[in-house]
């Protein structure tokens, strides 16, 4: 009796010590919670033995199941199997799709001592209770870990969050996309603005054009440095055939993120007009280029010809890309070739367009054009994105703007009644530097984006009318590549300014909090750290100038 007696404290103790070091979840990861609410009961043990069980039949949940299982077992080592249910059992994890939610993106996750539900009103809201879920766990290999009993709600600010990529300027491969999709992903973004036509090279396969891709996707050589007359005389360039853009499309589509083509028009198409120098003014030759900045020859606007190529260049752009938003870009487009192209000029007094103290003809011709292709996409159920220069060509409202040149155009264009993403230059184009000191840092384009000054980021200025402010629909980071030449690069210059700009994105202004902010971020780098991702360390500790 007194044995059994000792062999049972001793039992309790070397129990009570295993809970002591078995390492604990915390729910306050990035973006955080809208809240995080303790509940009554003992922990729940993850330890490998559970399953995770979602809906039978549904195959996003399936997805989600599988997503879940592979994070886990990435941050800590412990296998989950997964399992079609009609109804779950207690003791596992179970992803529930819950019609009563209000947000559709919006998550619930609840722990208790015996089981974990991950709720949301869309498979997609589930999966960001995935997300929530594998951030709060610890990174390393353990035998279990123990998850505190909580609910944990949370549910973003905006609709849409977005990351851009510029894979014109230096070409990425497939993997690398993805990549970016995986990263995009643990920080709860749904948005990839995928920026495949420049001035520097064409990059999505056309069938109908097949010398876009063979002769515009290459050039000569690049520019060493910002613009320096040096070139360094190695062809360069590459382009995604359109079996692996579907492959891309599905995968980030897995990740509830749609990809949002852009092809640049009328501007920064000198890689188009080097494979079809007609549709240019001046009829070329034109080389796909090797510097970088803005280049005078855009397409003509005088012959239907053109015309024609772009809506054919859409047709197979929209049978890639299920996205409601086709990005036609629209920015900086010069128009002296216009002025004194004769076919322009004919175009210009054929349609009776004439400047006024404002807007120039050139520029109402710009906006004839843009709404042509607005309303070609609109009758095949799609939307156009531009840059903000559209609101200088008289455009429909019903054109989503996105304000790069600061946050003022954006305020105009809601105030105008068009949507708006605001991803203005400071601080979000994450192709800048992070930090003043940049003696010590990889080429990057310029400016001072630091960490806080992304996270500071208010998307919806204070002063805008009630009215507008519904309009300012979402916010993006770039990333465009000038500099970038390779991958680490790529993630060095987001991470961590994704993270910051992932609160900005989910939370309320008044929920932000910079210090509490930096506090969270360690766990979240080792995750980076776990991935093998390359990131500013820096950011972590240094005080912002
Ligand atoms: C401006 S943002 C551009 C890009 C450049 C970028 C460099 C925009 C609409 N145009 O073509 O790559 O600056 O930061």
């Amino acid at each position: 009796m007194k044995r059994l007696a000792i062999i049972l404290i001793i039992a309790a103790i070397a129990e009570i010590t295993a809970l002591a070091q078995t390492p604990q979840a915390d729910y306050r990861v990035i973006p955080l919670p809208d809240r995080i609410d303790g509940i009554k009961d003992n922990v729940f043990r993850l330890n490998g033995s559970q399953l995770i069980d979602y809906p039978k039949g549904n195959r996003d949940m399936e997805r989600n199941a599988l997503l879940l299982s592979r994070y886990i077992e990435e941050q800590t080592g412990l296998h989950l199997s997964t399992r079609p249910v009609i109804k779950g059992d207690a003791g596992n994890i179970s992803l529930v799709l819950d019609a009563t939610m209000d947000n559709d993106e919006g998550y619930r996750i609840t722990v208790r001592s015996k089981s974990i539900e991950v709720c949301g009103k869309t498979p997609a809201g589930v999966f960001y209770g995935i997300q929530t879920l594998r951030k709060s766990l610890p990174v390393g290999c353990f035998e279990a870990v123990a998850l505190p009993a909580a609910q944990v709600v949370g549910c973003p600010q905006f609709g849409y969050r977005g990351m851009h990529l510029d894979c014109v300027r230096h070409f990425f491969g497939v993997e690398t996309v993805k990549r970016y999709i995986d990263i995009m992903a643990l920080h709860g973004m749904n948005r990839l603005h995928w920026h495949l036509t420049d001035d520097q090279g064409w990059r999505i396969e056309i069938k109908k054009y097949p010398r876009l891709a063979e002769v515009g996707g290459w050039r000569k050589g690049t520019t060493l440095g910002h613009n320096s007359p040096v070139n360094d005389g190695i062809r360069y360039g590459g382009y995604y055939t359109q079996e692996e853009i579907r492959d891309i499309v599905r995968y980030a589509a897995d990740r509830y993120i749609t990809i949002i083509p852009e092809i640049d028009m009328p501007g920064h198409m000198v890689a188009a007009l080097t494979a079809y120098p007609e549709l240019g003014c001046t009829g070329g030759p034109y080389e796909v280029w090797g510097m970088w900045g803005v280049h005078d020859d855009i397409l003509c606007m005088g012959k239907d010809h053109t015309l024609q190529f772009v809506q054919d260049v859409l047709d197979e752009v929209m049978t890639l890309f299920p996205s409601r938003y086709i990005h036609i870009g629209g920015d900086e487009a010069p128009r002296v070739r216009w002025e004194q192209c004769p076919l322009c000029q004919q175009r210009i007094s054929d349609l009776g367009i004439h400047g006024t103290d404002n807007k120039s003809a050139e520029a109402l011709l710009q906006g004839w054009f843009t709404t042509r292709i607005q309303d070609y996409l609109s009758k095949h159920g799609r939307s156009i994105i531009g840059w903000d220069e559209l609101l200088g060509c008289d455009i429909a409202p019903s054109a989503t703007i996105m304000s790069w040149r600061g946050a003022e155009p954006g305020a105009e264009g809601a105030k105008l009644g068009h949507d708006v993403i605001m991803s203005p230059v400071g601080p979000l184009y994450f192709d800048y530097y992070q930090t003043s000191s940049t003696w010590n840092e990889p080429t990057a384009f310029g400016g001072c984006n630091t960490l806080k000054k992304v996270y500071d980021f208010e998307p919806i200025p204070t002063e805008l009318p009630e009215a507008a402010r519904r309009h300012i629909i979402g916010v993006q980071a770039n990333l465009w590549t000038e500099y970038i030449t390779c991958e680490p690069q790529i993630q060095y210059q987001v991470l961590p300014r994704m993270a910051a700009l992932a609160e900005v994105q989910w939370l309320r202004p008044a929920d932000k909090d910079y210090d509490d902010f930096l506090a969270r971020l360690p766990h979240l780098v080792d995750i980076y750290k776990r991935y093998g991702w390359t990131y500013r360390a820096k950011s972590l500790t240094e005080k912002d100038e």
